[in-house]
């Protein structure tokens, strides 16, 4: 049995950055710049609907070491990767034109350039410790990370509070990925020792204080290592069902059906499943209510119970987790945890559970053990205090 990863000393991932860029360039980087992974607290499937999220970063982060190149010449290489991504003015002329990871690269390039910034040509390095395909943003961390190092080199006058648009703007119309705001606005604007809470509709965001070290408590991170499928059409499915639904109610987004307003929102739609995706979304934006009132009072415990019902909501009717990710909380939470629920866009992915700091590595072994029993390949673990930040 493995125990939860603690982050390396914060030097690490750059340290990489920095030694790749010197190795593939020939001498060192300009400057590098980072952005971390990030974990939902709660708030699934909310964002497209203009609701509520809150998400937090996790001390893993994505560091881009870069420097300018003379042209409109893009060179980007990455530890993950055997062979280095070159592109051109062409490339980036319109959307779709490089593929692959350096398609995130490319369609930060395209976008800042779309919205009218002139962008150098610039060599890049890029080092990750967030993991690849885990619904812990690692696409977001390395667009927000490259973003930051573009509009520095360019003196691109680029204020924190628009820079997740225009990430996103690269991932959904350059790379093809209908995703919703929330994760770039995580990696761009959340702080230490605190969660965002972000209102999609306005993009007006509250640092609330979530302190877990404080409390004496951690979230264990359960990679659960079944292929997280965003691209695939399940994501976009349930994205087409909510905006159905607003449709048929009338409404702009189902942000505009209040709690109290369920039962007659669902006496409107005839079809079950798409009464079971409103519910969904309905209870879900009130639930991040509800979490934020609590921590905003301080009781980081009691958050516990809101965590599982948001799983069972994605479970029964949402209808986006996997067996994989169901047993992890059911261990979890028989290993005493306060609370557990899928993290991210579902269909894999990641669990996060809130434990007593000294109870994670027992949580983790309960994990394990459940995994073995089901014949499950062995979850990876992460520890997160959240109040470590890049
Ligand atoms: C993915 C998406 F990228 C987010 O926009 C969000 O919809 C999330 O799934 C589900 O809450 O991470």
């Amino acid at each position: 049995m493995t125990g939860p990863a603690r982050p390396g000393p914060a030097g690490d991932v750059a340290a990489r950055a920095d030694a790749g860029f010197l190795h593939r360039y020939g001498e060192p980087p300009a400057g590098r710049w980072a952005a971390p992974g990030r974990a939902n607290l709660i708030g699934e499937h909310t964002d497209y609907n203009d609701g509520f999220v809150l998400p937090f970063a996790l001390p893993l982060r994505t560091v881009v070491a870069a420097a300018p190149q003379d042209g409109l010449r893009w060179t980007v290489w990455s530890e993950l990767s055997d062979s280095p991504v070159e592109f051109g003015a062409d490339e980036v002329a319109a959307p779709g034109r490089v593929s692959g990871w350096g398609a995130y690269v490319a369609g930060v390039v395209w976008a800042l350039r779309d919205a009218g910034h002139d962008v150098p040509g610039a060599r890049l390095a890029i080092a990750s410790d967030v993991p690849v395909g885990s619904g812990l943003s690692s696409s977001a961390a390395l667009e927000a990370a490259v973003l930051a190092a573009l509009v520095d080199l360019g003196g691109v006058d680029l204020p924190a509070e628009r820079r997740p648009r225009l990430a996103q703007r690269a991932e959904n119309a350059y790379v093809g990925v209908p995703t919703g705001i929330m994760d770039q606005s995580a990696v761009i604007r959340c702080r230490p020792s605190h969660a965002l809470f972000l209102d999609c509709r306005t993009e007006s965001v509250e640092h609330i204080p979530f302190d877990l070290a404080a409390a004496g408590l951690a979230v264990l991170v359960v990679d659960s290592r079944a292929p997280h499928r965003h691209a695939g059409g399940e994501y976009a499915s349930r994205r087409a069902s909510c905006d159905q639904a607003a449709k048929l109610l009338g409404l702009a987004a189902l942000r505009d059906v209040p709690a109290a307003g369920l039962d007659e929102a669902l006496a409107l739609l005839h079809d079950d499943e798409t009464r079971r995706r409103v519910r969904h979304v309905v209870t879900e934006n009130q639930r991040v209510l509800d979490t934020v009132e609590l921590l905003r009072a301080g009781r980081i415990r009691d958050i516990g119970p809101l965590l599982t019902a948001s799983h069972a909501s994605m479970r029964d009717d949402f209808e986006i987790t996997v067996p994989e990710i169901d047993t992890a909380v059911e261990a979890a939470l028989a290993a005493g945890a306060y609370g557990a629920r899928m993290t991210g866009g579902g269909f894999g992915g990641c669990v996060l559970a809130l434990v007593d700091a000294d109870r994670a590595d027992a949580a983790s072994a309960t994990v394990t053990t459940a995994y073995a029993a089901h014949n499950f390949p062995a979850p990876n673990f992460h520890l997160s205090t959240a109040n470590t930040h890049p």
